[in-house]
């Protein structure tokens, strides 16, 4: 059996009618089960994503990270994938992203866009704010748990199924991410990084309002560490 047999891909995806084929084309190569999870998208998102064979599934318009959560329970494989949808990640990285769980070494694997460098956390007010809140996150995470992390909020990741599954995952919105990383680490399963470089979305806009959302990474942030 080879290792592509072994892997689900999870694409959250929200209005990205114009970047979803490109995505599938090439996580294709790594994943004969693709996964999108479609956010009630105003374009053709989800008919391009059945046409081009993933499997679609609408979430319940509570945001990604109840769409991560569905996906989690529709992925067959034991060895899912997450990657968005707009062309900030490379499924071409998923090789490297997945290694260390198939040789054994980690539970849960994160892209890392400080080890690998990133087009979308630099260069105006928003994005130094982001990458300064990004930042003080992972370091009370690695305060509370003793780790080594750089980035704790990426999108790009790969996790056992059942680590996933056992997570006990509640979050709606992209506060996700943090919450897999820290009841990761509670859970007492072995996260590592990789270098991923993150690049500038393809075509259209963010999902995400960071001046709308702030309290709420605060909130989990401090609910999952010390509760
Ligand atoms: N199913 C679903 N997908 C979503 C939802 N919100 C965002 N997404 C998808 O989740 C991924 C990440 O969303 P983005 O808007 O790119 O958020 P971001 O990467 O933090 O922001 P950018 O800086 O614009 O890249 C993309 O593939 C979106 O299409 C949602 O409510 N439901
Ligand atoms: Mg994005």
């Amino acid at each position: 059996m080879q290792v592509k047999d072994k892997i689900s891909i999870i694409i959250p995806a929200r209005n990205e009618a114009k970047n979803i084929e490109d995505i599938i084309i090439k996580c294709r190569e790594f994943s004969d089960d693709i996964i999108v999870i479609d956010g009630h998208s105003l374009d053709e998102t989800p008919q391009i994503a059945s046409r081009m064979g993933a499997r679609v599934y609408a979430d319940n318009k509570k945001g990604k990270g109840e769409a991560i959560r569905l996906g989690i329970t529709k992925a067959e494989k034991e060895v899912i994938v997450f990657i968005d949808a707009d062309g900030s990640h490379d499924p071409g990285d998923i090789p490297e992203l997945v290694r260390p769980i198939f040789e054994g070494r980690a539970d849960h694997v994160s892209g890392s866009r400080m080890r690998g460098g990133s087009d979308e956390l630099h260069g105006d007010f928003a994005k130094f704010i982001r990458m300064m809140g990004s930042d003080i996150i992972t370091l009370g995470i690695n305060y509370r748990f003793g780790a080594e992390l750089t980035d704790s909020q990426n999108g790009f990741r790969a996790i056992r199924k059942n680590v996933a599954l056992s997570l006990g995952l509640k979050e709606n919105i992209t506060t996700i991410e943090q919450e897999m990383v820290i009841k990761t680490l509670k859970g007492g399963y072995r996260l590592l990084e990789v270098p991923a470089h993150e690049y500038a979305r393809k075509y259209g806009t963010s999902c995400i309002k960071v001046s709308r959302v702030w309290w709420r990474y605060v909130f989990s942030w401090v609910k999952y560490l010390f509760f």
